[in-house]
C-alpha cells in the first residue's frame, strides 16, 4: 500500500481537501517513550489498518464518510535532525492552525502524547472558553520527565500552562506530586477507582458527570491507554483496568450530543505486527467518533 494513501481508501472524490470537513493529519513524532518503542509507527498502521474498515455503519445507519462530505489525509509531518520537542510542537501548530481556521475537524494521530500539545494549542487559540478533555490511564502532569518537560508525561502539564479547562477520565497511575497538583489546583480528574465504585452512581452515570464539567466547545484527546489492554494491547506504557470498547462509544455518542467536539487527537498506539487488532481498533475509534460528531451537525 502507498505511504500517501487516503485513509479508509476512500474515493477521490470523498477525500479532496477543499470539500472535506475531517481533515486527517498523521504526526508520527516520538520524542521520548518510556517503556518500549514504536509510537512513531502508529499513524501507518492505522492508515493500512483502515482501508479494511467496512464504511457502512449500522449504529448510524450511514457510509459515515458522507456526513462530513468526506475526509482528506494531509501528508505525514516528518520529525527530522532536530525537530523534536517545543520545535516538533510547533510544527503540529502551524499544521492544525489553518485548518481550524477553515473550521475544519482537524483528527491528529500519533505518535507519542507529545503531540497534543501543538493540536490543543491550536483549537484553544481560536476557540474561546474551550475545554481539554483526556481519555488516559496516566495524568501526564510532571513538570518534566527525565528532564525533558516536552516528554509524553509532560503533555498535559504543558496544555495545562495554556488553558486552565482540562478535564481527566480513566485516570489509574500517576505519581504523588501529581496527585498533589491535581488536588491544590482542583483539575477535574475522574479517577478510574471513582468510576468503578460507584462515587457517580451506577452504570453509565458517570458520562452525566463527566459531560456536565466540560464547556460548550472540546477539544478531545485520546491515549490509546484509556482502553483496557485487552481491547488495545499495543500501547507505550499499558496498564490494566482500563476501559472497554462499547462502554466508551456510549460514551462519546453521548458527548458529541451534547457539546461540539472541535477536533481530536488519539496517541500512543505503539503497533506490534501480531497485535494488528490493535491499529483497526483504533481506526475504528476515529471513523465512529467522526460519525458520532457528524449525525449531530446540521
Ligand atoms: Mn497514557
Amino acid at each position: 500500500m502507498s505511504a500517501e494513501q487516503p485513509f479508509f481508501a476512500l474515493d477521490d472524490d470523498w477525500c479532496d481537501h477543499d470539500s472535506s470537513g475531517v481533515h486527517i493529519l498523521p504526526a508520527p513524532y516520538e520524542g521520548s517513550t518510556s517503556y518500549g518503542k514504536g509510537t512513531s509507527n502508529g499513524p501507518a498502521a492505522v492508515r493500512n489498518a483502515s482501508a479494511y474498515l467496512e464504511l457502512y455503519d449500522e449504529e448510524l445507519d450511514t457510509e459515515i464518510f458522507r456526513l462530513s462530505g468526506g475526509i482528506a489525509t494531509q501528508p505525514s509531518l516528518r520529525f527530522d535532525g532536530d525537530l523534536k520537542d517545543e520545535k516538533a510542537v510547533s510544527l503540529i501548530y502551524e499544521a492544525v492552525l489553518p485548518r481550524v481556521k477553515q473550521g475544519r475537524t482537524v483528527v491528529t494521530i500519533g505518535g507519542e502524547h507529545t503531540i497534543s500539545i501543538g493540536a490543543a494549542r491550536a483549537y484553544a487559540e481560536h476557540f474561546q472558553d474551550l475545554s481539554v478533555l483526556q481519555l488516559d490511564a496516566h495524568s501526564d502532569l510532571r513538570q518534566s520527565y527525565e528532564g525533558n518537560p516536552f516528554s509524553h508525561a509532560s503533555a498535559m502539564a504543558r496544555i495545562y500552562e495554556h488553558n486552565r479547562d482540562i478535564v481527566q477520565v480513566g485516570i489509574r497511575s500517576q505519581c504523588i506530586e501529581e496527585s498533589e497538583l491535581i488536588k491544590k489546583e482542583g483539575i477535574k480528574t475522574f479517577y478510574s477507582l471513582h468510576i468503578r465504585n460507584g462515587r457517580y452512581g451506577h452504570g453509565d452515570s458517570w458520562h452525566e458527570e463527566v459531560i456536565a464539567s466540560l464547556g460548550k466547545n472540546v477539544y478531545l484527546t485520546i491515549d490509546c491507554d484509556f482502553f483496557d489492554p485487552s481491547v488495545i494491547p499495543a500501547v507505550g506504557t499499558p496498564e490494566p483496568g482500563g476501559f472497554g470498547w462499547d462502554e466508551t462509544m456510549r460514551f462519546l455518542r453521548k458527548l458529541a450530543e451534547r457539546r461540539n467536539i472541535t477536533g481530536f487527537d488519539v496517541n500512543e498506539l505503539q503497533p506490534i505486527p501480531s497485535l494488528s487488532y490493535a491499529d483497526f481498533t483504533v481506526a475504528k475509534l476515529i471513523y465512529k467518533l467522526i460519525g458520532y460528531i457528524y449525525i449531530n451537525k446540521d
